[in-house]
């Protein structure tokens, strides 16, 4: 069964330093509110087509970037929140949505094949068969002896490709951290409906460390950390997307509310002033970004 607390090890958030915790909640706030932005630009009919939101799930990027700033990125399709979480640019991530060439992959990647080599960061984007930057990161992690982390949905993880890449990795002892970001849904089909077995004993079978746990973003940038220098190794990592496969309708709330129970526990420890702060910070400076004088300059409306 689901929940917000599978394998979340508990009072972590105590010992983390009180800048890491806030510099993590302000990069999920970044990508909460930059798609607030990409959802009320869809409504006012600036951007025409449907986008894939990161929203529900951005406290894993928001910690894995954290907690390993300098891997490469192989990115799947829903990747807003990677590529913000790493330092991006959310102007050029606005750009790249309305298909203009100052977008991050020069107007030409849209919401779902986003290319990055700019201000440190080194994403690899999706292009079009889900998993497929399994393999490829593997390859790139083997080319470079760098280490590469991989995103990918818990569909994509049923792909056989990723499965033999994993394989590859272990035998050759590569710097891959894969992470699985599992919202339980292939489009509209659960995994439960899919499949009886589960990739994190898969993976672990195949002999790497593998572990399973909800989105608690303190759990993953601890558990993150300390597989840092036990490569390769998976993730599977339980979390909720917000809207639709494709576009920001939903089908109800989601199973569970990761931002206001990481709001909840930040300010059980004291810190509520601040969180407030970064998070009206964040709403103005998005809104900013999105705001329909600039989106009407920009389409020349
Ligand atoms: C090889 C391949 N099969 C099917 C598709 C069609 N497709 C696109 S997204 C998707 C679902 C992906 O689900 P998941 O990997 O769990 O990621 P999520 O969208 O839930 O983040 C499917 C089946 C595809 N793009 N590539």
């Amino acid at each position: 069964m689901r929940s917000a607390d599978i394998g979340v090890i508990k009072g972590l958030s105590k010992k983390i330093d009180k800048a890491v915790l806030l510099e993590i909640f302000k990069r999920i706030c970044k990508i909460k509110y930059f798609e607030q932005g990409v959802i009320d630009a869809g409504k006012d009919s600036f951007l025409t087509y449907q986008v894939y939101l990161s929203s529900g799930q951005e406290s894993i990027p928001a910690a894995v970037s954290m907690a390993i700033p300098e891997f490469m990125i192989f990115a799947q399709h829903r990747c807003h929140g990677t590529y913000l979480a790493w330092g991006g640019y959310p102007e050029k991530l606005r750009d790249e949505l309305l298909g203009l060439p100052t977008g991050v992959s020069g107007g030409k990647a849209g919401s779902n094949c986003l290319q990055c080599f700019d201000n440190g960061i080194k994403m690899f984007g999706h292009h079009g068969l889900i998993g497929e930057n399994v393999p490829l990161g593997v390859g790139a992690a083997l080319g470079s002896g760098k280490p590469v982390v991989c995103f990918f949905g818990d569909g994509a993880a049923e792909e056989d490709y990723v499965f033999s890449a994993m394989g590859f990795a272990v035998t050759h002892k590569l710097p891959v951290l894969f992470i699985c970001e599992d919202n339980n849904l292939s489009i509209l089909t659960k995994v439960k409906e899919r499949r009886s077995w589960s990739v994190a004993k898969v993976a672990g079978a195949l002999g790497m460390p593998a572990f399973e746990f909800s989105d608690d973003p303190w759990t993953i940038y601890s558990k993150t950390r300390e597989l840092k220098t036990s490569l390769p190794a998976y993730l599977n990592i339980f979390t909720c997307r917000q809207y639709w496969h494709v576009g920001c309708g939903v089908d109800g709330p989601p199973e569970w509310d990761r931002f206001s129970i990481v709001k909840d526990e930040l300010s059980k420890l004291g810190y509520k002033k601040e969180i407030e702060e970064t998070e009206n910070n964040m709403k103005k400076a998005m809104g900013r970004v999105w705001d329909q004088k600039q989106l009407q300059k920009l389409l020349k409306k």
